[in-house]
Protein backbone atom coordinates (compact mmCIF):
# COMPACT_ATOMS: atom_id res chain seq x y z
CA UNK A 1 0.00 0.00 0.00
CA UNK A 2 0.95 3.71 -0.77
CA UNK A 3 2.56 5.58 2.34
CA UNK A 4 2.26 9.09 2.76
CA UNK A 5 4.66 11.98 4.95
CA UNK A 6 3.54 14.67 5.58
CA UNK A 7 5.31 17.14 8.09
CA UNK A 8 5.06 20.97 9.08
CA UNK A 9 7.75 23.34 10.40
CA UNK A 10 8.80 22.61 13.95
CA UNK A 11 7.63 26.00 15.58
CA UNK A 12 9.76 28.09 17.55
CA UNK A 13 8.94 28.45 21.19
CA UNK A 14 9.38 31.82 22.06
CA UNK A 15 6.05 32.71 21.62
CA UNK A 16 2.39 31.03 21.43
CA UNK A 17 0.92 30.25 18.24
CA UNK A 18 -0.75 33.16 16.11
CA UNK A 19 -2.47 32.30 12.98
CA UNK A 20 0.31 32.34 10.71
CA UNK A 21 1.12 29.02 12.11
CA UNK A 22 -2.29 27.61 12.56
CA UNK A 23 -2.51 27.80 8.44
CA UNK A 24 0.32 26.05 7.59
CA UNK A 25 -0.51 23.30 10.25
CA UNK A 26 -4.34 23.34 9.51
CA UNK A 27 -3.74 22.80 5.16
CA UNK A 28 -1.24 20.37 6.40
CA UNK A 29 -3.86 18.60 8.95
CA UNK A 30 -6.31 18.59 5.69
CA UNK A 31 -4.19 17.13 3.24
CA UNK A 32 -3.47 14.43 5.97
CA UNK A 33 -7.86 13.65 6.37
CA UNK A 34 -7.88 13.28 2.38
CA UNK A 35 -4.92 11.03 2.01
CA UNK A 36 -6.26 8.99 5.10
CA UNK A 37 -9.31 8.93 4.05
CA UNK A 38 -8.04 7.55 0.66
CA UNK A 39 -5.45 4.97 1.72
CA UNK A 40 -6.48 4.23 5.83
CA UNK A 41 -5.02 6.12 8.63
CA UNK A 42 -2.39 3.84 9.50
CA UNK A 43 -0.13 4.64 6.12
CA UNK A 44 -0.53 8.10 6.66
CA UNK A 45 1.98 9.60 9.09
CA UNK A 46 1.62 13.22 10.10
CA UNK A 47 4.43 14.91 12.62
CA UNK A 48 4.49 18.36 13.78
CA UNK A 49 6.32 20.09 16.59
CA UNK A 50 8.51 22.31 18.66
CA UNK A 51 12.22 23.92 17.57
CA UNK A 52 13.59 24.89 20.63
CA UNK A 53 17.32 24.70 20.83
CA UNK A 54 17.48 28.38 19.44
CA UNK A 55 18.86 31.79 21.30
CA UNK A 56 15.29 32.72 21.06
CA UNK A 57 14.64 30.35 23.47
CA UNK A 58 17.33 31.36 25.84
CA UNK A 59 16.28 35.22 25.76
CA UNK A 60 12.46 34.07 26.01
CA UNK A 61 12.99 32.47 29.40
CA UNK A 62 14.63 35.02 30.58
CA UNK A 63 12.40 37.05 30.20
CA UNK A 64 9.57 35.09 31.44
CA UNK A 65 12.26 34.79 34.16
CA UNK A 66 11.87 30.88 34.11
CA UNK A 67 14.38 28.44 33.94
CA UNK A 68 14.83 27.16 30.51
CA UNK A 69 13.50 23.62 31.03
CA UNK A 70 10.34 25.10 32.81
CA UNK A 71 10.13 27.38 30.31
CA UNK A 72 9.97 25.03 27.29
CA UNK A 73 7.79 22.38 29.01
CA UNK A 74 5.10 25.40 29.72
CA UNK A 75 5.06 26.52 26.14
CA UNK A 76 5.75 23.07 24.45
CA UNK A 77 2.77 22.28 26.29
CA UNK A 78 0.31 25.23 24.93
CA UNK A 79 1.64 24.44 20.84
CA UNK A 80 0.77 21.10 21.15
CA UNK A 81 -2.67 21.34 23.09
CA UNK A 82 -3.51 24.90 20.67
CA UNK A 83 -2.88 22.04 17.75
CA UNK A 84 -5.27 19.81 19.32
CA UNK A 85 -7.75 22.19 20.48
CA UNK A 86 -8.21 23.94 16.64
CA UNK A 87 -8.55 20.41 15.24
CA UNK A 88 -5.38 18.87 14.38
CA UNK A 89 -4.55 15.36 14.18
CA UNK A 90 -0.68 14.82 14.19
CA UNK A 91 0.33 11.50 14.66
CA UNK A 92 3.02 12.71 16.41
CA UNK A 93 4.22 16.11 18.20
CA UNK A 94 8.76 16.08 18.40
CA UNK A 95 10.25 18.40 20.57
CA UNK A 96 14.22 18.79 19.36
CA UNK A 97 14.77 18.71 23.05
CA UNK A 98 13.87 14.97 23.28
CA UNK A 99 16.15 12.27 23.85
CA UNK A 100 15.30 10.41 20.47
CA UNK A 101 15.96 13.52 18.44
CA UNK A 102 19.42 14.38 19.78
CA UNK A 103 20.76 10.33 19.11
CA UNK A 104 19.25 11.41 15.79
CA UNK A 105 21.24 14.40 15.17
CA UNK A 106 24.30 13.18 16.37
CA UNK A 107 23.59 9.94 14.28
CA UNK A 108 23.74 12.26 11.89
CA UNK A 109 26.17 14.72 11.99
CA UNK A 110 28.71 11.89 12.66
CA UNK A 111 28.01 10.20 8.78
CA UNK A 112 28.48 13.94 7.40
CA UNK A 113 31.30 14.00 9.44
CA UNK A 114 33.08 10.66 8.83
CA UNK A 115 32.05 11.23 5.24
CA UNK A 116 34.45 14.19 5.20
CA UNK A 117 32.05 17.02 4.70
CA UNK A 118 32.11 18.96 8.23
CA UNK A 119 35.33 20.84 9.13
CA UNK A 120 36.72 23.09 11.43
CA UNK A 121 37.47 26.82 10.21
CA UNK A 122 37.01 30.68 10.98
CA UNK A 123 33.89 33.11 9.79
CA UNK A 124 33.63 36.12 10.24
CA UNK A 125 29.96 38.08 9.40
CA UNK A 126 26.72 39.39 10.03
CA UNK A 127 24.13 37.60 11.94
CA UNK A 128 20.69 37.56 12.35
CA UNK A 129 19.20 36.23 15.49
CA UNK A 130 15.76 36.57 14.35
CA UNK A 131 16.39 34.48 11.27
CA UNK A 132 19.02 32.63 12.92
CA UNK A 133 21.10 32.52 10.09
CA UNK A 134 24.47 35.02 8.81
CA UNK A 135 23.42 37.07 6.04
CA UNK A 136 25.11 38.52 3.03
CA UNK A 137 26.29 42.62 2.80
CA UNK A 138 23.76 42.32 -0.44
CA UNK A 139 20.98 40.67 1.37
CA UNK A 140 20.36 43.76 3.79
CA UNK A 141 18.41 46.14 3.74
CA UNK A 142 18.97 49.95 2.65
CA UNK A 143 19.46 51.06 6.25
CA UNK A 144 21.42 47.93 6.84
CA UNK A 145 18.76 45.72 8.51
CA UNK A 146 17.60 42.59 7.87
CA UNK A 147 14.76 42.79 5.78
CA UNK A 148 12.28 40.20 7.47
CA UNK A 149 13.23 41.74 11.08
CA UNK A 150 14.05 45.32 10.25
CA UNK A 151 16.90 44.75 12.92
CA UNK A 152 20.58 45.65 12.00
CA UNK A 153 22.36 42.24 12.17
CA UNK A 154 25.30 41.70 14.76
CA UNK A 155 29.20 41.07 13.98
CA UNK A 156 30.35 37.75 14.67
CA UNK A 157 33.38 36.19 14.57
CA UNK A 158 33.58 31.92 15.87
CA UNK A 159 36.01 29.56 15.03
CA UNK A 160 33.13 26.88 13.62
CA UNK A 161 32.48 23.92 12.27
CA UNK A 162 31.80 24.09 8.40
CA UNK A 163 29.23 22.06 6.35
CA UNK A 164 30.67 21.59 2.94
CA UNK A 165 27.76 22.71 1.23
CA UNK A 166 29.52 24.24 -1.65
CA UNK A 167 30.52 20.44 -3.14
CA UNK A 168 26.27 19.74 -3.34
CA UNK A 169 25.78 22.20 -6.11
CA UNK A 170 25.69 20.15 -8.91
CA UNK A 171 24.31 17.27 -7.40
CA UNK A 172 21.45 19.28 -5.89
CA UNK A 173 20.56 20.55 -9.84
CA UNK A 174 20.92 16.90 -11.07
CA UNK A 175 18.29 16.15 -7.83
CA UNK A 176 16.05 18.83 -8.88
CA UNK A 177 16.30 18.35 -12.54
CA UNK A 178 15.85 14.30 -12.43
CA UNK A 179 12.32 15.65 -9.24
CA UNK A 180 10.54 17.99 -11.38
CA UNK A 181 7.84 18.36 -8.16
CA UNK A 182 10.78 18.55 -5.60
CA UNK A 183 9.54 21.91 -5.05
CA UNK A 184 6.58 23.37 -5.36
CA UNK A 185 5.07 25.76 -6.24
CA UNK A 186 6.79 26.95 -9.94
CA UNK A 187 7.67 30.06 -8.73
CA UNK A 188 9.70 28.57 -5.60
CA UNK A 189 11.62 26.15 -7.80
CA UNK A 190 13.36 28.38 -9.88
CA UNK A 191 14.11 31.06 -7.22
CA UNK A 192 16.11 28.10 -5.48
CA UNK A 193 17.73 26.97 -8.63
CA UNK A 194 18.77 30.27 -9.60
CA UNK A 195 20.16 30.24 -6.18
CA UNK A 196 21.74 27.59 -6.49
CA UNK A 197 23.48 28.71 -9.58
CA UNK A 198 24.64 31.56 -8.42
CA UNK A 199 26.97 29.55 -6.15
CA UNK A 200 26.82 27.95 -2.86
CA UNK A 201 29.00 28.38 0.12
CA UNK A 202 29.90 26.40 3.04
CA UNK A 203 28.36 27.10 5.61
CA UNK A 204 28.83 26.75 9.43
CA UNK A 205 27.51 24.18 11.86
CA UNK A 206 28.10 25.02 14.97
CA UNK A 207 28.10 27.86 17.54
CA UNK A 208 30.75 28.01 20.13
CA UNK A 209 29.25 30.53 21.87
CA UNK A 210 25.57 29.29 22.25
CA UNK A 211 24.02 28.97 25.77
CA UNK A 212 21.77 26.34 24.82
CA UNK A 213 21.65 23.35 22.54
CA UNK A 214 22.82 20.03 21.27
CA UNK A 215 26.76 19.44 21.89
CA UNK A 216 28.73 18.33 18.54
CA UNK A 217 29.54 14.48 19.05
CA UNK A 218 33.17 15.50 17.85
CA UNK A 219 33.22 18.26 20.03
CA UNK A 220 31.72 18.97 23.47
CA UNK A 221 32.45 23.12 23.26
CA UNK A 222 30.21 23.09 20.60
CA UNK A 223 26.53 23.40 19.81
CA UNK A 224 25.07 22.24 16.90
CA UNK A 225 23.74 25.34 14.70
CA UNK A 226 19.49 25.64 15.17
CA UNK A 227 18.89 24.93 11.67
CA UNK A 228 21.47 21.69 11.42
CA UNK A 229 19.31 20.26 14.24
CA UNK A 230 15.77 21.53 13.52
CA UNK A 231 16.21 19.50 10.06
CA UNK A 232 16.51 16.53 11.28
CA UNK A 233 13.59 16.54 13.27
CA UNK A 234 12.21 15.25 10.19
CA UNK A 235 13.96 12.09 10.56
CA UNK A 236 13.78 12.15 14.62
CA UNK A 237 10.15 11.83 14.66
CA UNK A 238 9.59 9.38 12.07
CA UNK A 239 9.67 5.72 14.11
CA UNK A 240 12.53 3.91 12.35
CA UNK A 241 13.63 7.47 10.94
CA UNK A 242 15.14 7.09 7.27
CA UNK A 243 14.28 3.28 7.46
CA UNK A 244 10.85 3.70 7.73
CA UNK A 245 8.69 3.12 4.72
CA UNK A 246 7.45 6.52 5.15
CA UNK A 247 10.00 8.59 4.14
CA UNK A 248 10.77 8.22 0.69
CA UNK A 249 7.40 9.52 0.32
CA UNK A 250 8.15 12.69 2.85
CA UNK A 251 6.20 16.17 2.17
CA UNK A 252 7.73 18.62 4.03
CA UNK A 253 4.93 21.73 4.14
CA UNK A 254 6.25 24.96 4.59
CA UNK A 255 5.86 28.48 4.62
CA UNK A 256 8.06 30.58 1.62
CA UNK A 257 10.15 31.98 4.25
CA UNK A 258 12.05 28.99 5.01
CA UNK A 259 12.87 27.34 1.13
CA UNK A 260 16.79 27.81 1.87
CA UNK A 261 17.05 26.01 4.81
CA UNK A 262 14.78 23.07 3.33
CA UNK A 263 15.39 23.09 -0.22
CA UNK A 264 19.05 23.42 -0.47
CA UNK A 265 20.95 22.55 3.10
CA UNK A 266 19.02 19.94 3.87
CA UNK A 267 18.44 17.95 0.64
CA UNK A 268 22.34 18.77 0.69
CA UNK A 269 23.01 17.46 4.30
CA UNK A 270 20.82 14.07 3.25
CA UNK A 271 23.26 13.39 0.32
CA UNK A 272 26.37 14.17 2.36
CA UNK A 273 25.08 10.86 4.71
CA UNK A 274 24.03 8.71 2.26
CA UNK A 275 20.76 9.09 3.30
CA UNK A 276 17.85 9.32 -0.20
CA UNK A 277 16.09 12.76 0.30
CA UNK A 278 12.12 13.29 0.69
CA UNK A 279 9.89 13.68 -1.84
CA UNK A 280 8.84 16.63 -2.46
CA UNK A 281 8.71 20.47 -0.56
CA UNK A 282 5.44 22.54 -0.81
CA UNK A 283 5.96 25.89 0.43
CA UNK A 284 3.19 28.00 0.75
CA UNK A 285 2.88 31.79 0.78
CA UNK A 286 2.29 34.69 3.33
CA UNK A 287 -0.80 36.36 4.47
CA UNK A 288 -1.97 39.29 5.80
CA UNK A 289 -4.30 40.58 7.88
CA UNK A 290 -7.02 43.10 6.63
CA UNK A 291 -4.62 43.90 4.40
CA UNK A 292 -1.99 44.23 7.18
CA UNK A 293 1.81 42.21 7.95
CA UNK A 294 0.54 40.83 11.32
CA UNK A 295 3.17 42.10 13.64
CA UNK A 296 3.20 42.76 17.69
CA UNK A 297 3.70 46.50 17.10
CA UNK A 298 0.91 47.11 15.22
CA UNK A 299 -1.03 44.89 17.68
CA UNK A 300 -2.82 42.84 15.30
CA UNK A 301 -1.49 39.28 15.88
CA UNK A 302 -4.51 37.13 15.70
CA UNK A 303 -5.31 34.44 17.80
CA UNK A 304 -6.65 30.86 16.03
CA UNK A 305 -8.03 29.71 19.43
CA UNK A 306 -9.98 32.92 20.20
CA UNK A 307 -11.28 32.85 16.33
CA UNK A 308 -11.93 28.95 16.88
CA UNK A 309 -13.81 29.69 20.26
CA UNK A 310 -16.13 31.60 18.70
CA UNK A 311 -16.44 30.04 15.24
CA UNK A 312 -15.97 26.69 15.34
CA UNK A 313 -12.76 24.76 14.59
CA UNK A 314 -14.21 24.31 10.97
CA UNK A 315 -14.41 27.80 10.29
CA UNK A 316 -11.80 28.66 11.32
CA UNK A 317 -10.51 26.02 8.68
CA UNK A 318 -12.44 26.97 6.15
CA UNK A 319 -12.66 30.27 6.48
CA UNK A 320 -8.43 30.65 6.62
CA UNK A 321 -7.28 27.83 3.50
CA UNK A 322 -10.44 29.09 1.48
CA UNK A 323 -9.07 32.86 1.71
CA UNK A 324 -6.63 32.52 -0.89
CA UNK A 325 -4.89 30.46 -3.20
CA UNK A 326 -2.21 27.69 -1.27
CA UNK A 327 1.38 28.15 -2.60
CA UNK A 328 0.43 32.02 -2.92
CA UNK A 329 0.55 34.90 -0.89
CA UNK A 330 -2.78 36.87 -0.10
CA UNK A 331 -4.80 38.08 3.15
CA UNK A 332 -6.84 37.12 5.30
CA UNK A 333 -9.73 39.33 6.03
CA UNK A 334 -10.88 39.43 9.67
CA UNK A 335 -13.69 41.72 8.72
CA UNK A 336 -14.69 39.81 6.01
CA UNK A 337 -14.48 36.41 8.47
CA UNK A 338 -18.11 37.19 10.02
CA UNK A 339 -20.06 37.69 6.69
CA UNK A 340 -18.11 34.48 5.44
CA UNK A 341 -19.24 32.28 8.24
CA UNK A 342 -22.69 33.58 8.10
CA UNK A 343 -23.49 33.55 4.27
CA UNK A 344 -21.47 30.64 3.84
CA UNK A 345 -21.51 28.59 7.18
CA UNK A 346 -24.68 29.11 8.73
CA UNK A 347 -26.99 30.79 5.81
CA UNK A 348 -25.39 28.25 3.31
CA UNK A 349 -24.25 24.69 3.83
CA UNK A 350 -25.71 24.75 7.45
CA UNK A 351 -29.23 26.40 6.09
CA UNK A 352 -29.26 24.06 3.28
CA UNK A 353 -28.90 20.77 5.64
CA UNK A 354 -31.70 22.20 7.73
CA UNK A 355 -34.35 22.53 5.06
CA UNK A 356 -33.90 18.99 3.84
CA UNK A 357 -34.11 17.36 6.30
CA UNK A 358 -37.38 19.59 8.21
CA UNK A 359 -38.82 19.30 4.79
CA UNK A 360 -38.28 15.34 4.57
CA UNK A 361 -40.10 15.52 7.81
CA UNK A 362 -42.80 17.32 7.50
CA UNK A 363 -43.87 16.31 4.05
CA UNK A 364 -42.39 12.62 3.95
CA UNK A 365 -42.83 11.71 7.43
CA UNK A 366 -38.85 11.45 7.41
CA UNK A 367 -39.24 8.79 4.91
CA UNK A 368 -36.59 8.80 2.58
CA UNK A 369 -37.59 8.49 -1.18
CA UNK A 370 -35.66 5.81 -3.99
CA UNK A 371 -32.37 6.77 -4.11
CA UNK A 372 -31.34 9.53 -6.48
CA UNK A 373 -28.32 9.86 -9.18
CA UNK A 374 -25.21 9.92 -7.10
CA UNK A 375 -22.79 12.87 -9.15
CA UNK A 376 -19.55 11.77 -8.96
CA UNK A 377 -17.80 14.02 -10.93
CA UNK A 378 -18.12 16.60 -8.52
CA UNK A 379 -16.28 14.14 -5.52
CA UNK A 380 -13.62 13.58 -8.48
CA UNK A 381 -12.87 16.98 -9.06
CA UNK A 382 -12.87 17.58 -5.16
CA UNK A 383 -10.57 14.29 -5.14
CA UNK A 384 -8.11 15.74 -8.00
CA UNK A 385 -7.72 18.91 -6.26
CA UNK A 386 -6.75 17.62 -2.77
CA UNK A 387 -4.51 15.42 -4.42
CA UNK A 388 -2.52 18.17 -6.56
CA UNK A 389 -2.57 20.34 -2.92
CA UNK A 390 -5.13 22.76 -4.62
CA UNK A 391 -6.37 23.46 -1.30
CA UNK A 392 -8.55 26.47 -2.10
CA UNK A 393 -10.11 25.05 -5.43
CA UNK A 394 -11.08 21.77 -3.06
CA UNK A 395 -13.37 24.51 -0.79
CA UNK A 396 -14.73 26.38 -3.71
CA UNK A 397 -15.64 22.74 -5.39
CA UNK A 398 -17.57 22.12 -1.99
CA UNK A 399 -19.35 25.68 -1.66
CA UNK A 400 -20.19 25.66 -5.61
CA UNK A 401 -21.95 22.70 -4.85
CA UNK A 402 -23.78 23.64 -2.28
CA UNK A 403 -25.27 26.57 -4.44
CA UNK A 404 -26.23 24.17 -6.94
CA UNK A 405 -28.12 22.14 -4.31
CA UNK A 406 -29.77 25.27 -2.76
CA UNK A 407 -30.75 26.24 -6.04
CA UNK A 408 -32.50 23.19 -6.98
CA UNK A 409 -34.01 23.62 -3.71
CA UNK A 410 -35.48 26.87 -4.17
CA UNK A 411 -35.94 26.96 -8.00
CA UNK A 412 -38.60 23.65 -7.62
CA UNK A 413 -39.73 25.19 -5.18
CA UNK A 414 -40.35 21.86 -3.75
CA UNK A 415 -42.46 22.47 -0.65
CA UNK A 416 -44.96 23.18 -3.01
CA UNK A 417 -44.53 21.01 -5.53
CA UNK A 418 -44.87 18.13 -2.76
CA UNK A 419 -48.47 19.10 -2.86
CA UNK A 420 -49.17 19.04 -6.18
CA UNK A 421 -46.75 16.25 -7.65
CA UNK A 422 -45.90 13.44 -4.66
CA UNK A 423 -44.05 11.81 -7.21
CA UNK A 424 -41.99 14.55 -8.93
CA UNK A 425 -41.14 16.15 -5.52
CA UNK A 426 -39.94 12.74 -4.41
CA UNK A 427 -37.37 12.59 -7.34
CA UNK A 428 -36.28 16.63 -6.44
CA UNK A 429 -35.87 15.31 -2.34
CA UNK A 430 -34.14 12.07 -3.92
CA UNK A 431 -31.88 14.32 -5.71
CA UNK A 432 -31.22 16.66 -3.02
CA UNK A 433 -30.50 14.25 -0.41
CA UNK A 434 -27.86 12.20 -2.87
CA UNK A 435 -26.10 16.01 -3.22
CA UNK A 436 -26.10 16.00 0.85
CA UNK A 437 -24.85 12.51 1.09
CA UNK A 438 -22.07 13.91 -1.13
CA UNK A 439 -21.45 17.25 0.93
CA UNK A 440 -20.95 14.98 3.89
CA UNK A 441 -18.50 13.03 2.24
CA UNK A 442 -16.36 16.12 1.12
CA UNK A 443 -16.75 17.74 4.61
CA UNK A 444 -14.63 14.89 6.20
CA UNK A 445 -11.71 16.59 4.67
CA UNK A 446 -12.52 19.93 5.05
CA UNK A 447 -15.12 20.29 7.93
CA UNK A 448 -14.01 17.57 9.96
CA UNK A 449 -16.29 18.23 13.01
CA UNK A 450 -18.81 18.89 11.20
CA UNK A 451 -18.59 15.89 9.11
CA UNK A 452 -20.44 13.50 11.39
CA UNK A 453 -23.10 16.01 12.48
CA UNK A 454 -24.31 15.88 8.66
CA UNK A 455 -23.98 12.23 8.67
CA UNK A 456 -26.18 11.69 11.22
CA UNK A 457 -28.58 14.31 10.09
CA UNK A 458 -28.86 12.37 7.05
CA UNK A 459 -29.86 8.90 9.06
CA UNK A 460 -29.87 5.20 7.96
CA UNK A 461 -31.26 3.81 4.74
CA UNK A 462 -35.21 4.40 5.65
CA UNK A 463 -34.87 7.40 7.39
CA UNK A 464 -33.40 10.38 7.84
CA UNK A 465 -31.74 11.77 11.24
CA UNK A 466 -33.20 14.96 13.01
CA UNK A 467 -33.01 18.15 11.76
CA UNK A 468 -30.14 20.59 13.50
CA UNK A 469 -28.10 23.56 13.59
CA UNK A 470 -24.80 22.90 12.01
CA UNK A 471 -23.51 26.52 12.58
CA UNK A 472 -24.71 28.40 14.69
CA UNK A 473 -26.24 32.02 13.06
CA UNK A 474 -23.30 35.37 14.50
O1 LIG B 1 10.90 29.18 10.98
N1 LIG B 1 1.54 33.64 6.77
O2 LIG B 1 9.66 28.52 12.79
P1 LIG B 1 8.56 29.68 12.97
C1 LIG B 1 1.66 32.33 6.52
N2 LIG B 1 11.58 26.96 13.62
N3 LIG B 1 2.41 31.49 7.26
C2 LIG B 1 3.04 31.98 8.31
C3 LIG B 1 2.96 33.34 8.66
C4 LIG B 1 2.15 34.19 7.85
N4 LIG B 1 1.97 35.48 8.07
N5 LIG B 1 3.72 33.53 9.75
C5 LIG B 1 4.27 32.32 10.07
C6 LIG B 1 10.72 28.47 11.96
N6 LIG B 1 3.87 31.38 9.21
C7 LIG B 1 11.66 27.32 12.24
C8 LIG B 1 11.29 26.17 11.34
S1 LIG B 1 11.60 23.67 10.44
C9 LIG B 1 12.83 22.52 10.47
C10 LIG B 1 12.16 24.95 11.48
C11 LIG B 1 4.22 29.94 9.24
O3 LIG B 1 7.96 29.47 14.30
C12 LIG B 1 4.94 29.51 7.96
O4 LIG B 1 4.59 28.16 7.71
O5 LIG B 1 9.15 30.99 12.66
C13 LIG B 1 6.38 29.63 8.33
O6 LIG B 1 7.23 28.86 7.50
C14 LIG B 1 6.37 29.15 9.76
O7 LIG B 1 5.14 29.69 10.30
C15 LIG B 1 7.59 29.63 10.55
O8 LIG B 1 7.44 29.30 11.88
Amino acid sequence: MMKKYFTTPIYYVNDIPHIGHAYCTLATDTLVRYWRKKLGKENVFFLTGTDENSQKTVDAAKLAGKPIPEYLEGMAKIWRTTFEKIGIEFDDFIRTTEERHLKKVHELFTKIHEGGDIYKGKYTGKYCHGCETFLKESELDEEGNCPDHKKPPVDLEEENYFFRLSKYEKPLLELYEKNPSFLEPESRRNEILNFIKSGLEDISISRETSEFGISLPIDENHKVYVWFDALINYLSGLPDGEKSEFWGEAVHIIGKDITRFHCVIWPAMLLAAGIKPYKQVFAHGFFTIDGQKMSKSLGNVVSPVELAEKYGNDALRVGLIGSFEFGHDGDFSLSHFDGFYNSKLAGGVGNLFNRVVVLIHKFLDGKKPEEGEREEDVLTKFNQALEKQELQRAINIFFEYVGSANQLLNETEVWKLVKEDLEASKKVFATLLQKLEILAEMAEVILPETAPRMRKMLGNAEKVGEPEILFERK
